[in-house]
């Protein structure tokens, strides 16, 4: 289509805010991951406490142009960034990098700014440098499923991404989570059974959230039969 014979009609009118692309999302509050020097160490901390798994979100209505395409249609997060805690004083010729040491599969991780996979996300390498400023990389998932990936972070040689001998590495491990959300599974462990069967009469007995299974607000005899309906629907 030429989109050119269109334009004498319309130039003028100002472009609705559903024909912009989409901006890709945090996800929720920063979260970031501390890396200082300490002599010829580098230390790791978290500047606020992270204890349970990161949620990856997908935003249904959501479109997203160009490189950041890749975040369609999955279930995403950039809340972890890189930020540098105090003054690196590294030798010429070095540089700060992350050493992918083990990811999920079905993890997929995509720079900060370029969108392109990193980390051994799609047969990227497994090392990748940071530069030095807050970076928060994206991470999706297409399933539900708890993830995570162990990282090394090192100071090494900028030409050949070798670790510089006498210098100390730091490792941790980030983890995310795409919930499995499904009413019946009322024991929460991820999975349809007969299990949750007798999960939903100990919720009933307590009067815990999982006995609601018509979502009338109210715990009732009526929630068994909604709980058997949602059992046999099945989750996706
Ligand atoms: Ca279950
Ligand atoms: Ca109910």
């Amino acid at each position: 289509m030429n989109m050119r014979t269109t334009t004498g009609l319309f130039a003028s009118l100002p472009i609705a805010g559903a024909a912009l692309a989409d901006t890709p999302r945090l996800g929720g509050s920063m979260l970031h991951l501390l890396v200082s020097q300490n002599g010829q160490a580098l230390e790791f901390a978290y500047e606020t406490q992270v204890s349970d798994p990161v949620e990856l979100f997908l935003y249904e209505e959501d479109v997203y142009t160009g490189p950041a395409g890749v975040l369609n249609g999955v279930y995403y997060s950039s809340r972890f960034g890189w930020l540098a805690d105090g003054f690196f004083d590294l030798p010429a010729g070095s540089g700060v990098f992350i050493e992918n040491l083990g990811t999920t599969e079905g993890l997929s991780a995509f720079d900060a700014f370029s969108f392109a996979p990193i980390l051994g996300t799609q047969t990227s390498p497994d090392i990748w440098q940071w530069g030095g400023m807050m970076t928060h990389n994206w991470y999706s998932a297409t399933e539900p499923g708890v993830y995570s990936a162990t990282y090394r972070v090192y100071v090494g040689s900028a030409a050949t991404q070798e670790p510089l001998a006498g210098w100390t590495p730091v490792e941790l491990t980030l983890e995310w989570e795409v919930p499995f959300d499904c009413i019946a599974d009322v024991n929460g462990d991820g999975m349809l059974s007969p299990a949750d069967f007798s999960a939903w009469v100990a919720a009933y007995n307590t009067g815990a959230d999982g006995c609601d299974q018509n979502g009338d607000g109210n715990c009732s005899p009526a929630d068994f039969s909604a709980w058997v309906g949602n059992f046999n629907a099945g989750c996706e």
